[in-house]
């Protein structure tokens, strides 16, 4: 476990906490179990809500899982987790390992995804923590884990309104100690913000050594802990966009690790951009294009191109084809996007 500290015992006080507030809310006192889980959010950065999906509800969303990547016509991306580099996953399937790969975006696809990320308690309780209605704008699933090195998610993800980002990792089976957990400094969250050289929040590559370093001395000055989180199937746990966390080192290559990380917009900077909201439960998701991907002219024919997310991505095209000025997406990609190193 290279020395870290599992957070044993704030899991059981979490447990303690969670069953507290979901017999109040039982009860009918929701407000309670909201203006608790928000005290408790602000205080840590983080909130753990254990058994929050049963087994019927995770088996569902496997299943759902399985059936898209199988289909023929399957529109997922995936990142190598070595490579970082992009495919569409029904052009590797058949000599890749599902294992070797973060999955982009199901929750575009698949409802079950939705349910499970934006489902009507959840919603509710992102609600509460956001300060507005959440928008689900992302979701990463991983059979592994990730072994990313800490970082926190605003560097990436940078969202408009300082704050207004929201993470979820819903565990989709029990993880062992040797499978890579997820790990986090609680109160890590509090940390004044680092300033990258051109006044932005966001990340530039170049200086990552110096945020590392700004971070470090930190956690050291403010005495902050590493803690891992051991989940059980079902396990729900929420962070802030300033909170330090990553995926540890995988002990045991041959353990999985089935999760769901989800992100979250608010609404207000989601309408500022236009995006396009569908309504769920107490909140929204983002439609979207999907995360777009460099190919080869070889890799469609006109009937396998994904027509509709190479038009949603590219406004110029859409509007040359409503024109009448080109055929199609199809081919405009042909002619000339792929030359210009557009993506599908
Ligand atoms: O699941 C993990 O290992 C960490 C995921 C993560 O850090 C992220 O998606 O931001």
């Amino acid at each position: 476990m290279n020395g870290q500290v599992a957070d044993i015992k704030s899991t059981a006080v979490d447990r303690q906490l969670g069953g507290l507030a979901t017999i109040l809310s039982l009860l009918g006192a929701k407000s309670f179990e909201h203006e608790e889980y928000v005290a408790r959010f602000q205080r840590d950065g983080f909130l753990y809500l254990p058994g929050f999906y049963s087994d019927v509800e995770i088996a569902e969303v496997l299943a759902a899982t399985e059936t898209l990547l199988a289909a023929g016509d399957c529109p997922v991306t995936v990142d190598s987790l070595e490579s970082n580099q992009r495919h569409y996953w029904r052009h590797i399937r058949d000599v890749a390992d599902n294992l070797s790969y973060k999955f982009n975006d199901l929750y575009l696809f698949e409802p079950a995804i939705r349910e499970l990320a934006m489902g009507k308690r959840l919603s509710s309780i992102l609600k509460a923590l956001m300060g507005d209605k959440a928008v689900l704008c992302n979701s990463l699933s991983f059979a592994v884990g990730s072994q990313q090195p800490p970082h926190v998610d605003s560097l990436y993800m940078t969202p408009q309104t300082p704050n207004k980002l929201l993470a979820t990792w819903i565990a989709l089976e029990d993880v062992h100690s040797d499978a890579g957990p997820m790990s986090y400094y609680p109160g890590s969250h509090l940390i004044p913000r680092y300033i990258f050289a051109d006044g932005s929040r966001h990340v530039i590559d170049s200086e990552m050594p110096d945020w590392h370093a700004y971070m470090d001395s930190q956690v050291k000055v403010r005495g902050l802990e590493q803690k891992t989180f051991l989940a059980k199937k079902g396990d729900v746990f929420i962070w802030h966009s300033e909170l330090l966390h990553g995926g540890s080192a995988i002990d045991n290559p041959a353990l999985t690790r089935r999760s769901l990380v989800s992100h979250y917009y608010c609404e207000r900077d989601c309408r500022r951009l236009r995006s396009d909201l569908q309504a769920m439960h107490d909140g929204y998701w983002m439609r979207r294009a999907p995360a777009g991907v460099p190919c080869q002219p070889g890799d469609f024919t006109e009937s396998s191109f994904p027509e509709a997310n190479y038009l949603a991505r590219y406004g110029d095209v859409a509007k040359a084809v409503r024109a009448g000025r080109v055929k199609s997406g199809y081919q405009h990609w042909l002619n000339d996007g792929c030359a210009e190193g557009r993506l599908v």
